[in-house]
């Protein structure tokens, strides 16, 4: 007989997770984000079915897998939900081991980024029962009440599985439509005043994505799992979630949508709704160079936004044009200048390892950098990730032999090493002047000056100059 079934919903450790192109100093200091794909999947459940959803975020509470495996028995869920990205497959596979340690009858179904790219490869490994495509919300739901009520699971669209040996995939399902019916993250069911970032000016922080998709095609991007396709939340419920967090003694947000300022109109508006309400926040967005303007810059600090990070990626037009950034040199300057008049703080995101680029066009971006000024820098070498056109091309040209990201959705190892574009330079090499711009960048004087005189904390002093030594010790 269908009943109430116990639903865990598992962020894995990260003891081996896959470091593709990020600075050791970005990775160790980039403090704790809150699961907010399983955290959508959590509040959906408990508005749509009868089912009981925990989480586990086993990275905020920094649990070893020992103690995860504890905190699994003691819930004795009947089904576990993992999120995966590729570079987390290891932990991913590694939590599913234990889950079925436990016991083998708990069904253990894997969602995110990686399931959507690799679904036959993923339904294959050990233990996997179900994997959801895509934007999980209505098609997990849907899954849980199938197996609850022992439906016919071929009728579940989004979904894949193996029946008498064979994979089973019903399909993609359409993106959801009208964000403004997903339920607010269910924040609660995580320690959530344990959430930090090293760039916040209070803690605790915590994500929001207030649009999903976006519009643009940079070569080396690939947001597979939510779709191309921009759709967004309106102004009252964006805002309306704010008004919730601080509620709950959250005061600042990082919002992570893909690009925060597609629609003009609707960032206006959530400033205006923001000030309206005297909502005391901080709050930072990602933004691309060509859809800000003075006023909305203006209306934005106005209401909070303390920090905008924008992908400029390189120096060098011929690179932006290679990257299909869709950028030029004087719209990433206009908006830099712009974003320091209004009062707010700029990051900006460099790679180098591109394609056509040589010592000219790295020094160009290293130009750029200096003249821009930004309150801080994060460059990382390009990895062709799966599924990006980048990736496809580097392929096709033999710039990459193998298609190792699939050989690695086989057959997972823990001593893989995600691909550069190898061009001009060897991996040593772009990890070394990684190294020496990152040094060059953060250590001079007047930069170091600058921060300091902003701190606000002794709290938020000790972490800057935590990430500084870091930087002077990068090799
Ligand atoms: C915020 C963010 C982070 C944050 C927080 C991560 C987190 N815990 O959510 C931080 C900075 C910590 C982070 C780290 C990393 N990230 Co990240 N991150 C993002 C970002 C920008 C937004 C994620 C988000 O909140 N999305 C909104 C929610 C609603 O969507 P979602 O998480 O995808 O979840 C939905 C579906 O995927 C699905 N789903 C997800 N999990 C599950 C599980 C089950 C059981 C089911 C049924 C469904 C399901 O349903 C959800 C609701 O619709 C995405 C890009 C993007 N736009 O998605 C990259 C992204 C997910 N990250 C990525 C990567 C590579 C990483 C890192 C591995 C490497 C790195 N250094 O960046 C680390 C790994 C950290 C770790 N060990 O867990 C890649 C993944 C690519 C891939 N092929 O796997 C992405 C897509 C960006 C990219 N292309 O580079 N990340
Ligand atoms: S890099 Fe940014 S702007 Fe470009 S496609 Fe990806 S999310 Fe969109």
């Amino acid at each position: 007989m269908a009943g109430k079934m116990k639903i865990l919903l598992i962020n894995p450790p990260s003891k081996k997770e896959i470091i593709a192109n990020n600075p050791p100093i970005i990775e160790e200091e980039r403090g704790y984000n809150p699961p907010l794909g399983l955290l959508y999947l959590a509040a959906y459940l408990r508005n749509y079915s009868q089912h009981q959803v925990g989480v586990i975020d086993s990275q905020v509470e920094e649990l070893s897998y020992a103690q995860l495996k504890k905190k699994i028995a003691m819930a004795s869920p009947d089904l576990v939900g993992i999120t995966a990205m590729t570079l987390t497959l290891l932990d991913v596979l590694e939590t599913v081991r234990l889950t079925k340690q436990i016991s083998r009858k708990i069904k253990v179904i894997l969602g995110g980024p990686h399931v959507h790219i690799f679904p036959k490869e993923t339904i294959n490994l050990p233990g996997v029962n179900f994997l959801v495509l895509g934007e999980g919300e209505k098609v997990f739901c849907d899954l849980v009440e199938a197996i609850d009520k022992k439906k016919n699971l071929e009728k579940v669209k989004g979904i894949v599985f193996k029946k008498n040996q064979k994979v089973v995939n019903t399909g993609a399902r359409r993106f959801i439509d009208r964000l403004d019916e997903i339920p607010f993250p269910a924040r609660d069911l995580t320690p959530f005043k344990k959430y930090s970032s090293l760039m916040a000016k209070r803690q605790p922080v915590t994500t929001m994505i207030t649009s999903r998709g976006c519009p643009f095609r940079c070569r080396f991007c690939d947001r597979p799992n939510l779709g191309k396709f921009f759709r967004s939340r309106s102004a009252q419920n964006v805002v309306d979630e704010m008004e919730a967090c601080v509620k709950m003694g959250i005061y600042e947000f990082l919002i992570y949508d893909d690009t925060f300022t597609v629609d003009r109109g609707r960032v206006i508006e959530i400033c205006q709704e923001i000030s309206k309400r005297g909502l005391n926040i901080g709050w930072d967005i990602r933004a691309r160079v060509n859809t800000v303007d003075k006023k909305l810059l203006r209306f934005l600090k106005k209401a909070g936004c303390e920090r905008i990070h924008y992908g400029v990626e390189s120096g060098s037009p011929k690179v932006l044009r290679a990257l299909n950034k869709g950028i030029t040199i004087q719209e990433i300057k206009n908006a830099f200048r712009w974003t320091k008049q209004a009062g707010i703080e700029t990051l900006a995101y460099f790679m180098i390892g591109n394609p056509q680029e040589g010592d000219n066009e790295i020094r160009a971006s290293v130009k750029l950098m200096r003249q821009l000024e930004p309150d801080y820098v994060h460059l990382t070498v390009l990895t062709p990730f799966p599924a990006t056109p980048l990736y496809l091309e580097a392929l096709a040209k033999k710039k990459i032999k193998k298609d190792v990201w699939c050989l690695f959705a086989q057959k997972p190892d823990v001593n893989f090493v995600p691909p550069i574009w190898e061009e001009n330079y060897s991996r040593q090499e772009l990890f070394k002047i990684a190294a020496q711009i990152y040094q060059e960048f953060y250590m001079r004087p007047g930069y170091i000056f600058r921060q300091l005189v902003k701190v606000k904390s002794p709290k938020e002093a000790y972490r800057k100059i935590k990430a500084g030594l870091k930087v002077v010790g990068m090799k």
